[in-house]
């Protein structure tokens, strides 16, 4: 036989006692990221590349967010300058369409985001849904309450099943256009937004890098996340920003935790 003779129970108990492991040492983190899109998976590399006990959380099966396709379902992804040189350090090959504006492509740059920051030491826990903040004195964001996502989608009579918290000492809400984790400090009346604003690249980069940072105690927001709570405009396809807001939002959290 050319495979080590190994049987079905070793294989289940190997998966149940590495997540298990994993789960335990995570219940408290560092930096808990929700979201793995682009600024999410920049800020894990970032963060856990310093030793930052990092966890990113991500409702869907898989990572990435929107960066895997780019626009339009073209699987082409734009950077405009600076943010190729995020691309450089990953790794991700990209082509020069006019002076200032980069062509990669969404799978294999997304990839070597994905590897960057597991690489670094980012834990994952993915198919995972954040529901709600944990609050401690004057309101500070301590942790996130989290089910498994397919719970969400089963009939509201057979999902009787009470989540779970985890804790941190930083919360980044990196979860895009819906901005999730805020949005359960505006349903409790503690923080507002103003919506996202329409499509003008020219100034949502610029501006969603320079307002990403900590919006309550604890919590800091990135990504398209940030244009949500400050109703700053969209950008569409062009993910410089996103790759930038995520190396911001790690260096807040240092701030942070210092
Ligand atoms: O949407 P997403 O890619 O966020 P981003 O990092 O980048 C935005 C761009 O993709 C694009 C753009 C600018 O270029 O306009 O939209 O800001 O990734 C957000 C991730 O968060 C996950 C979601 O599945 C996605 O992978 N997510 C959203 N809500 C939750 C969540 C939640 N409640 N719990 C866990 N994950």
């Amino acid at each position: 036989m050319l495979f080590e003779k190994i049987e079905e129970r070793d294989v289940t108990r190997a998966i149940i006692s590495g997540f298990m492991t994993d789960f335990s040492e995570y219940a408290e983190s560092d930096v808990i990221i929700v979201g793995g899109g682009p600024s999410g998976l920049t800020a894990a590399k970032e963060l856990a590349g310093k030793g930052i006990k990092t966890l990113v959380i991500e409702r869907n099966n898989y990572l990435g967010g929107g960066f895997w396709i780019g626009g339009y379902l073209m699987n082409k992804v734009t950077v405009r300058a600076p943010g190729q040189e995020l691309l450089d350090e990953i790794g991700a090959p990209y082509e020069e369409y006019m002076k200032g504006l980069y062509v990669t492509d969404g799978p294999h740059a997304c990839s070597k985001l994905i590897a960057a920051a597991c690489d670094a030491g980012a834990k994952i826990l993915n198919m995972t849904k954040v529901d709600d903040v944990v609050l401690r004195e004057n309101n500070r964001v301590a942790g996130v309450v989290i089910n498994w996502t397919p719970i969400s989608a089963m009939p509201r009579e057979i999902t009787c099943v009470d989540p779970v918290a985890i804790q941190a000492k930083v919360v980044i809400d990196g979860t895009g256009h819906d901005a999730e984790v805020v949005s359960s400090l505006v349903r409790r009346g503690l923080m507002k937004t103003r919506g996202f604003g329409a499509m003008w690249v020219e100034k949502s980069e610029d501006a969603v890098v320079e307002h990403t940072g900590e919006v309550h105690p604890g919590l800091i927001v990135m990504g398209m996340a940030v244009s949500t709570v400050y109703g700053l405009p969209r950008m569409g396809p062009t993910f410089g920003a996103m790759l930038l807001s995520g190396k911001r939002a790690a260096s807040a959290a240092i701030d942070i935790l210092k």
